[in-house]
């Protein structure tokens, strides 16, 4: 027994607006990359106010939404997929607390957010949640299956 069972396991990562608009972007790719996880699907947009309803559909009755579904749109988003090992819930752990007051410095709301309300980043919080919000943002013909090869570790000289 044993074994890496959860390799292919995926997960919905996205810089928010706040995020972006600060060059935020590079730094959070970064962190993923240098876990160790695979990118395989990525894309800058302006959130579609039907994908932001859906995405945030457990939230709608809370005080905060509108202001949230505001933030949300205020400028584009950058959404990516990606994959590995217990993705779900080791990018949980880096992305840090909810609350930007809770989260652990080292963590990405914990070194770059002061706020609840602008905390750079979203990661889905369990595998069955990414799998609805990766086919929610994502075609399937977007998402790229691609072997890690010789290019990840190795020189051609
Ligand atoms: P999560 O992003 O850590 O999974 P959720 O509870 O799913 O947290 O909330 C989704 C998003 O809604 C948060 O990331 C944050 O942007 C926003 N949010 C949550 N609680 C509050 C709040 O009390 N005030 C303002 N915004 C909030
Ligand atoms: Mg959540």
């Amino acid at each position: 027994m044993g074994g890496l069972t959860r390799t292919q396991e995926r997960t919905l990562i996205a810089v928010k607006p706040d995020g972006v608009q600060r060059r935020l972007v590079g730094d959070v790719i970064r962190r993923f990359e240098r876990r160790g996880f695979k990118l395989v699907g990525m894309k800058l947009l302006q959130a579609p106010e039907k994908v932001l309803a859906e995405h945030y559909h457990d939230l709608k009755k809370k005080p905060f939404y509108p202001n949230l579904i505001n933030y949300m749109s205020s400028g584009p988003v950058v959404a990516m997929v990606w994959e590995g090992y217990n993705v779900v819930r080791t990018s949980r752990a880096m992305v840090g607390d909810t609350d930007s007051a809770e989260a652990a410095p080292g963590t990405i709301r914990g070194d770059f957010s002061v706020h609840i309300s602008r905390n750079v980043v979203h990661a889905s919080d369990s595998v069955e949640v990414a799998q609805r919000e990766i086919s929610l943002w994502f075609h399937s013909s977007e998402l790229v299956d691609w072997d890690c090869g010789s290019h990840s570790s190795l020189y051609h000289v």
